[in-house]
């Protein structure tokens, strides 16, 4: 059903009008000085996030975990891990979340589980355990080699070879990291059950990590090793898997919930599968399509940023679920770097270009989603040496690089300094004070030396508040239709430097126009906005406005959304 249909916004789900805000709970605060964030930390900002106004939070993994890979590795899935806290602690977070009209969404970490987990622990132990299946087990090849030529994402075969039983077991991501066989009821079921046990504690949905990957290809896990190269390893029962989780789990349920699938490399048309309400599988998606256009053939391998590519991609996914499903919105989380270093300019025009790409983002139709330090514009962090970094991605990355492919080490350091996931990981900054506010010990991943200037003290005490700025757009998407549920229509697809484009809903249009570039920008606007009401912008009027009425000059990275 069209976004226009005069009937939409009566029906639209809470979540089109809603902003969700991404927790890492390592990062956000320690509340006990040990150097690592924890659920106290996170109980103290409540007040915080309420003022910035969020529906919601999502926290990244607080289960016990090795934390390999920070908590993506999860060792007992109806737990709090002692670092952060205990289930006591989590049901006050909840409460007192709830109180200020937060809801909480579990990240849902089911593709895999740790290697430390009692299931995979059993699933080891010998051939005929009852958990033998719950796990992808596969005999060497006759060479003694891996099953099949899948790498892992984190370097490295997605193959490992266990002792144990002389079998290799599956893992897409790092070998701390088995991937679990869904092909199995019962791990289906294991799964629903936990659900069902965080949802009756109270918790408000999940956002599920790399969920289209828990079906597998399974003609190719199987298959020779040479055919096997490239491509997802999703298989198509997917939607199988994920109507039956709505069936087991969310199906009856009373009150509002959020499920939002993560899923690297779906098309629009998946996309349309996966978020038609009708279908019952998920609310939205993260597709990875727009952050993947500065990347070449290795994810480390830095491309220039192409802003024609970017608003066509993001264009392409409006209209992909223009008439059914629904966009997530996201430029930042835990696993890509800082918007304003890769999209903006992070020392001259820091507060415009954070600016800038919040309203650009919160102006698309689907739900938005902010990172820690977004919202005050923190940017990435250069360390020196590699042994500075903590995320098992880039430490893999450079050893595999550096040391088997002979690469120049300090084009490698480059690679992981431009696009390493450390630099969302850097402690979330208060304030100036010497551990920017996150802590009183040593954090285990040290603070950006940029902290003493970027903090939420300085950004709340300034006129040109970043922070200010993401609670007018939260507050425009409550009270805005049209910011919910407007059609979205690109101008100017080919301009280098103008981002621009409106939203429409019955008689009403907003326009977007966003001068994305160190330039001044001169030049007619794609619409007439005279008599138009300037709602919202980065820049105080222009004070030339009115010397040259048929032209405007957008100043760098000036935006302004104008109500038609
Ligand atoms: O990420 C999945 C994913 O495909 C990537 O974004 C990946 O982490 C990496 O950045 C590719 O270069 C999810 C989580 O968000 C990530 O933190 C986990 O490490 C990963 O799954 C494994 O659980």
């Amino acid at each position: 059903m069209p976004a226009s249909d005069s009937d939409a916004p009566a029906r639209a789900p809470w979540w089109t009008k809603a902003v969700v805000y991404q927790v890492y709970p390592r990062s956000f605060a320690d509340s006990d000085g040990d150097g690592v964030g924890d659920l106290g930390g996170i109980r103290s900002k409540l007040d915080y996030l309420a003022d910035l106004g969020v529906d919601a939070v999502w926290l990244s993994p607080v289960y016990p975990s090795p934390q390999h890979d920070n908590g993506y590795d999860i060792s007992d899935y109806q737990e709090i891990e002692p670092v952060f806290g205990s289930l006591a602690e989590f049901d006050l977070l909840l409460a007192e979340a709830h109180e200020r009209g937060i809801k909480i969404v579990m990240d849902l970490v089911v593709n895999h589980t740790s290697d430390e987990h009692a299931w995979f622990q059993e699933s080891r132990s010998s051939l005929t355990n009852p958990k033998r299946d719950w796990y992808w087990w596969r005999k060497p090849q006759a060479d003694g080699s891996a099953p099949n030529g899948w790498g892992s994402a984190f370097s490295g075969p997605a193959w490992t070879l266990d002792d144990t039983t002389g079998e290799y077991y599956l893992h897409l991501f790092a070998k701390q990291q088995p991937d679990l066989n869904w092909e199995n009821p019962e791990v289906r079921q294991a799964v629903y059950s936990m659900m069902n046990w965080w949802l009756d504690r109270g918790v408000d949905g999940f956002r599920m990590d790399v969920i289209n990957f828990i079906a597998k290809r399974v003609e190719l896990v199987d298959g020779p090793a040479a055919a096997t190269g490239g491509g997802s390893p999703m298989g198509p029962q997917i939607h199988d898997f994920l109507q039956e989780m709505h069936r087991e789990v969310f199906e009856g349920r009373r009150g509002e919930h959020l499920t939002v699938g993560e899923m690297p490399g779906v098309s629009t048309d998946d996309a349309l599968l996966f978020t038609d309400p009708a279908r019952h599988e998920v609310d939205m998606i993260f597709q990875f399509e727009h952050v993947g256009l500065d990347q070449g053939e290795h994810k480390f391998d830095v491309l220039p940023r192409n802003l024609p590519a970017l608003k066509q991609s993001l264009s392409r996914w409006q209209d992909g679920l223009a008439a059914t499903g629904w966009n997530s919105l996201y430029l930042n989380n835990h696993d890509q770097p800082r918007l304003v270093s890769r999209f903006g300019n992070d020392t001259t025009y820091r507060y415009e270009s954070a600016t800038l790409w919040a309203l650009v983002l919160h102006l698309h139709r689907g739900t938005p989603y902010i990172y820690q330090g977004e919202e005050i514009g923190m940017t990435n962090v250069r360390f020196d040496f590699i042994h500075d970094y903590r995320d098992l991605e880039s430490l893999n990355h450079y050893r595999e690089a550096v040391e088997d492919f002979d690469l120049d080490p300090g084009t490698v350091l480059a690679g992981v300094q431009t696009m390493g996931r450390d630099n969302a990981r850097t402690p979330m900054q208060w304030d100036a004070s010497p551990q920017a506010g996150f802590t009183t010990g040593t954090p285990w991943l040290a603070v950006n030396p940029n902290s003493a200037d970027i903090n939420v003290a300085a950004d709340l005490s300034t006129e040109r508040s970043i922070f200010r700025f993401y609670q007018s757009l939260i507050e425009l998407r409550h009270e805005s239709e049209v910011v919910a549920l407007g059609d979205f229509a690109l101008l100017e697809p080919d301009h280098e430097a103008l981002y621009a484009f409106t939203r429409t809903l019955g008689d009403e249009t907003l326009l977007v126009v966003a001068n994305a570039s160190d330039a001044p920008l001169s030049g007619p606007l794609p619409a007439d906005v005279s008599g138009a009401e300037l709602v919202l912008a980065n820049y105080p009027a222009d004070p030339d406005a009115a010397a040259h009425p048929t032209e405007t000059t957008l100043r760098p990275w000036e935006a302004r959304l104008y109500r038609l």
